[in-house]
């Protein structure tokens, strides 16, 4: 299928779409199931970008021979455990993966925990014996009826949508997302209230004798419906703000289907998010949707792209620490990869202060704003320039890009590694041909469930409990033109019209955590009690907890509630 024209779309994306290169053009592949024929917005975008040209130190223009230099006399004269090895997720390749085989060597501190599905990601493992995997695409576009759950299906993974784009589907979500609005019924829930819905769900596909027997006394599975039935049917519909037909509606839709589920990361913003989401796992158990001898539908998630293979770039590194909860200023030196933790990761306030009082290596294709902090700034070959292997969180198609343009001014991923390397005299690092090759001809081990463990227990804090009349849950999910903090820049709070605020230009938003100042949007499919920051607005994390959750070490984005004031 890939021929040696052929390139993987970098980012961070459930599509991982693929597209051939042919003297500078470049097509979609209509080879590569997902991709069919088309790239998107944000893949055009990221062509059109104007990346570094240049290294630079302290703001002015150096050689890459020179910076290279400076950074390796700066390792060598600070103490290993005061650097921090930090990577974001601009390029999803597999061999990106190659500087962290150097720091752990060195010694550097690196991150736990993560910004985006890891608390899911943990539930999932929690539930299923330690794999979170997808079922094949092909159980997806055989279900009746697709459900997407804290998904905000259409913009985020666009092409896996087309593939299945006539079924039925169900929307739970407290936004009217698109699919929300071709859905059959949407469950505009309240944030925060998934377990509840998941625990009501539950009782219902018992009343209706809907229930997968067999599985669930394989599983002993019994116990989650008991704590189903800690509380009545009229409760739930309280506090979850639905209608008792609401309910009815989606067991009738439900009923004698093939079901996909497709989860997203919004039921897993939350300190608990790992309990929330494994009781809408558990619930899916409950239906069914795990038992082995399905051919079609079944939970789809992020999913752990690389399980099934045999890591070939893993790492063990000396000392971890929280990626919601770093303090910059506790390192004499932090690398940054591919990231942009002002905008990315919460509390900008605080890491604003902290990274104006250390050493901080960028290495990047682009300027974003962590950059303005940047000492030293390393310019990474773009994905044009380099070969790599992107497999998927979305699917089990993988893509594969080879090098379709040279520049000698920047540096892979793996030529940097290699440098450093010779400059410390490591030994031991993998050639790169050998990793590429091993990913790109590999077969990842076929889909199974073993060992389900349904939930049992949990306590759960619920926002809206000690929500006061005058706050708002926060909602900071993905927009369709940009790429978390990449391509368009969009710095606005949108508010349902019925806001007290509506009227006014720009407001104040206050949490626990700081404030920041937005203009104002409007937009009736927010509800009324929540208000919303998209990925990449520049202001938004500075209203969020630098907190991690219960059991992932991760960020909780939106364990907030926000103030307004007029500014
Ligand atoms: N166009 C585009 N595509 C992207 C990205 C992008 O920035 N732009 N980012 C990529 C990345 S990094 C990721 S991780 C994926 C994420 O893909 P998704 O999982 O779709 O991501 P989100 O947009 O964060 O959240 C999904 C939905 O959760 C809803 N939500 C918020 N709170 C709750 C809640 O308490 N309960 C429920 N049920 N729903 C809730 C939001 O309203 C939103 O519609 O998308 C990838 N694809
Ligand atoms: N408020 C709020 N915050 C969020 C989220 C949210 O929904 N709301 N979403 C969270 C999620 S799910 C995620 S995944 C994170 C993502 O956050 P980040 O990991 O910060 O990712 P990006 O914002 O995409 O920034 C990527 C940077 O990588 C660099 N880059 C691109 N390609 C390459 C390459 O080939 N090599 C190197 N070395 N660098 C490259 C570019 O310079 C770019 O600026 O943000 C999280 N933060
Ligand atoms: S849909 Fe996703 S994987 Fe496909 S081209 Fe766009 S960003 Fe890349
Ligand atoms: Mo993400």
């Amino acid at each position: 299928m890939n021929s040696n024209n052929s390139i993987a779309c970098p980012l961070d994306c459930f599509d991982t779409c693929e597209a051939s290169y042919n003297d500078g053009k470049i097509k979609a592949s209509s080879s590569h199931i997902p991709t069919n024929k088309k790239l998107c917005v944000n893949f055009a975008k990221l062509l059109k970008e104007e990346t570094f040209s240049t290294a630079f130190y302290e703001k002015k223009e150096i050689s890459l021979k020179s910076a290279l230099k400076i950074l390796v006399e700066k390792l060598k004269n600070t103490k290993a455990v005061k650097t921090l090895y930090y990577k974001g997720s601009g390029n999803l390749g597999v061999l990106q993966s190659y500087p962290k085989t150097f720091f752990a060597k060195y010694g550097s501190v690196f991150t736990q925990g993560g910004l985006c599905d890891n608390i899911g990601s943990h539930a999932l493992e929690t539930s299923r014996g330690g794999a979170n995997i997808n079922p094949p695409l092909e159980y997806l576009i055989n279900a009746d009826v697709i459900i997407c759950w804290g998904r905000n299906f259409t913009v985020t993974s666009s092409h896996m949508y087309k593939l299945v784009k006539d079924k039925i589907f169900i929307t739970i979500d407290p936004m009217t997302t698109p699919i929300a609005k071709k859905s059959e019924l949407h469950l505009q829930i309240k944030p925060k209230t998934d377990h509840e819905l998941a625990l009501l769900l539950t009782q219902m596909l018992y009343l209706n004798n809907i229930e997968d027997k067999e599985f669930i006394n394989e599983h002993e599975g019994h116990k989650f419906y008991e704590l189903a039935c800690k509380r009545s049917i009229d409760s739930y519909i309280k506090t979850l703000d639905l209608k008792i037909e609401d309910i009815h509606s989606f067991i009738n839709l439900i009923k004698g289907k093939k079901i996909a589920l497709m989860l997203g990361l919004g039921a897993q913003k939350y300190y608990e998010g790992a309990s929330i989401f494994r009781s809408i796992d558990s619930f899916a158990a409950s239906m069914g949707l795990h038992n082995t001898s399905r051919s079609a539908g079944g939970v789809w998630y992020l999913a752990d792209g690389s399980y099934g293979y045999e890591k070939q770039l893993s790492v063990n590194p000396k000392k971890r620490v929280d990626i919601s909860c770093i303090d910059y200023s506790d390192y004499d030196l932090v690398f940054i990869q591919g990231g942009n933790v002002l905008v990315s990761n919460p509390n900008t306030q605080k890491i604003k202060e902290a990274l104006k009082n250390t050493f901080v290596v960028f290495f990047g294709t682009t300027k974003n704003e962590s950059c303005e902090y940047a000492n030293l700034i390393i310019p990474a070959s773009t994905f044009l320039e380099k070969k790599d292997v992107r497999l998927s969180y979305g699917h089990e198609y993988k893509s594969i890009s080879y090098v379709h343009e040279y520049n000698d001014d920047k540096i892979s991923e793996y030529n940097l590694s290699k440098y450093l390397f010779e400059a410390f005299d490591y030994e031991g690092l993998k050639e790169e041909e050998d990793v590429f090759n091993y990913y790109k001809n590999a077969k990842a081990k076929s889909f199974e469930i073993k060992n389900y463990n349904f939930i049992n227990h949990f306590e759960i804090k619920n926002l809206y409990e000690i929500k006061k009349e005058n706050e708002y849950f926060f909602i900071t999910s993905k927009a369709k033109n940009s790429l978390n903090s990449q391509f368009t820049k969009d710095e606005s709070v949108y508010l349902h019209p019925n806001n007290i605020y509506a009227s006014a230009k720009r407001i104040k938003l206050l949490s626990l955590y700081g404030s920041a100042e937005f203009l104002v949007v409007l937009n009736s499919d927010i509800r009324e009690d929540c208000v919303l920051c998209y990925s990449g607005n520049k202001y938004a994390n500075y209203l969020t907890p630098s907190l991690s959750d219960e059991v992932a070490f991760s960020a909780i984005l939106q364990e907030v509630l926000v103030r307004i004031e007029l500014p």
